[in-house]
């Protein structure tokens, strides 16, 4: 029963996704896209969106009969598989839905743990992704018991009672304390293994998935760091330690956040993201190609927050420049034009982050120089601090 295969590799999906009132449509079709993407990194197609405004999700259906109704008729008779769904639904949620389209329901959290327990590849972010998994299926067996039910529910076959669920509770809940035991055990060794790298500044790379994290972590440390345009590449934490102009430092390449990150996961991903919370720098890397930035900006520093990682020194990276340009500017379009459009940008984040910002394209190495000469007047200023009477040490 535990076994509930989840993988939507190769299947193809539709996708449906709530409008609050809160919401415009422009970012009701980003997040979708953003689903479709995540869909794709899971090895899905998505074949088609559905959106419905609504105050609040029905508790029953999640959206409400009509739209259900309408979504049936459009699955009907047709290759779909598999039905995402942008926010978390509930295990009762998730069985009245499969009852009405009769095929298989996922929601948001689900795929991004499927994306996670696939690219795992350490023990600790395997033991991690693992610990989530149960976590969030713990509320959710009697949903999906009832479920099965259904599935076997021919004549004289008979339904789970409740010492079946409670069996299964029992087991999920000694499993999630074994996985609990064993990552304490991995943290502990994790933790004595960080405070075996001295006196050395701590810089962190943060951001949104998919913005060029791991791009900048190579050039900056000419490491080979695994990145692709898929989201989640990097799940382990990577540190380097780069030496500038002979001022040594540690850098770290660090999981991407997403908006509605499940929040078991943030809770079992806390230790991985120590490297975050115990650097001295953040480089909090921005994709300023995406039509959303600044919202996932906003995600970021929540997260951030949530981690107690926030307010640390920050140096703002706009990567993907090359790509902004491309986007916002017709081939025809005067230089000074471009080049006023492009001050006010820059002009606007200068004031907004108090002169802490590079714009940069990883991809052609633009600015890059300009993003060490900062990194490396942010690292010795934190070794001034720290170490006020022995920095020169240092550099
Ligand atoms: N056009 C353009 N693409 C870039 C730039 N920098 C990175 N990319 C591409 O963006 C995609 C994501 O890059 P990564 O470095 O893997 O991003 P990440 O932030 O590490 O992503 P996760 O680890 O998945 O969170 C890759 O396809 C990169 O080649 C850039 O300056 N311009
Ligand atoms: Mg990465």
């Amino acid at each position: 029963m535990l076994d509930k295969k989840k993988s939507i590799q190769e299947e193809k999906a539709i996708l449906v996704g709530l409008v609050h009132q809160s919401q415009t449509e422009e970012q009701v079709i980003e997040y979708l896209e953003e689903l479709a993407f995540l869909a794709e990194t899971a090895g899905a197609k998505a074949v088609k969106r559905f959106a419905q405004k609504l105050p609040h999700p029905d508790s029953r259906t999640f959206v409400g009969k009509g739209k259900l109704e309408e979504i049936k008729r459009y699955v009907e008779g047709k290759d779909i598989q598999v039905a995402i769904f942008d926010d978390e639904l509930s295990g009762s949620q998730i069985s009245n839905i499969e009852k009405i389209l009769d095929i298989k329901v996922i929601d948001r959290s689900d795929l991004i743990l499927d994306i996670f327990a696939r690219r795992a590849k350490s023990a600790q972010a395997k033991t991690q992704v693992e610990l989530a998994q149960y976590q969030y299926l713990l509320p959710r067996l009697k949903g999906m018991w009832s479920h099965l039910e259904r599935l076997g529910g021919g004549i004289g076959t008979r339904g789970p009672g409740e010492t079946e669920i409670e069996t299964d509770r029992r087991i999920v809940k000694d499993k999630i304390n074994l996985l609990r035991k064993r990552l304490a055990e991995i943290d502990k060794q994790a933790f004595i293994q960080r405070k075996d790298r001295g006196e050395f500044i701590r810089v962190a790379l943060v951001g949104y998935t998919n913005v060029g994290k791991s791009t900048i972590m190579n050039l900056l440390s000419k490491s080979e760091v695994f990145a692709e345009n898929k989201l989640f590449a990097t799940l382990d934490t990577t540190t380097r330690k780069v030496v500038f102009e002979s001022t040594p430092f540690l850098l770290s390449d660090t999981v991407g956040f997403i908006r509605k990150l499940p929040h078991h996961l943030v809770e079992s991903f806390k230790s991985t993201l120590d490297e975050v919370r115990e650097s001295d720098i953040l480089l909090h890397v921005v994709d300023i190609s995406h039509p959303n930035y600044e919202e996932q900006i906003g995600v970021v520093n929540k997260t951030l927050q949530d981690i107690n990682a926030f307010e640390k020194p920050t140096i703002t990276i706009f990567n993907k420049m090359d790509l902004y340009e491309q986007n916002t500017f017709d081939p025809w379009l005067e230089e000074g034009v471009r080049n006023e459009i492009l001050n006010d940008l820059k002009e606007r984040w200068e004031e907004e982050t108090h002169g802490n910002c590079v714009f940069v394209a990883a991809i052609e190495k633009r600015n890059i120089e300009l993003l060490r000469t900062s990194i490396l007047s942010k690292v010795r200023e934190m070794y001034r601090i720290r170490y006020p009477y022995k920095s020169e040490f240092f550099y």
